[in-house]
């Protein structure tokens, strides 16, 4: 487990060892934007636990995500998204760091003077 840490992406991000255009930062939980956005405002809400699926997250590290999630749909002013989760290979999970993705629909919101960046 140790050194899938420390080769883990995200884990990185929430080390600021590489960078991010974070959104939201708690104790136990980081929000940025992805780097490969199939929306503007495409966000994704990550425990600080480290695990591969949603199975392996301690109960704690997820009671903010959706809460979050929500919050930044608001901040967009999404009124349509999709907020989803893969798990394994199969499923289309890529970063083997449990992620939600919050995907706004294209051209739904405008923002609320929130200056993205280039996408
Ligand atoms: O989605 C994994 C997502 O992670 C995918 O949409 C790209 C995103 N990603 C990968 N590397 C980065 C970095 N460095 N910053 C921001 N976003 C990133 P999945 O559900 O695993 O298919």
């Amino acid at each position: 487990m140790a050194s899938r840490m420390a080769s883990c992406i995200f884990c990185k991000i929430i080390k600021g060892e590489i960078p991010s255009f974070k959104l939201f930062e708690s104790d136990k939980t980081l929000a940025f934007l992805d780097i490969q956005p199939l929306s503007r405002g495409h966000a994704l809400v990550i425990p600080k636990a480290h695990g591969e699926k949603l199975a392996d997250i301690p109960d704690d590290y997820l009671t903010e995500i959706l809460p979050v999630a929500k919050k930044l749909a608001i901040a967009t002013g999404a009124n349509e998204y999709n907020i989803l989760q893969n798990n394994g290979r199969g499923a289309h999970q890529e970063v083997p760091h449990v992620h939600f993705h919050m995907i706004p629909k294209p051209n739904v919101h405008e923002g609320l003077g929130i200056s993205w960046p280039a996408q």
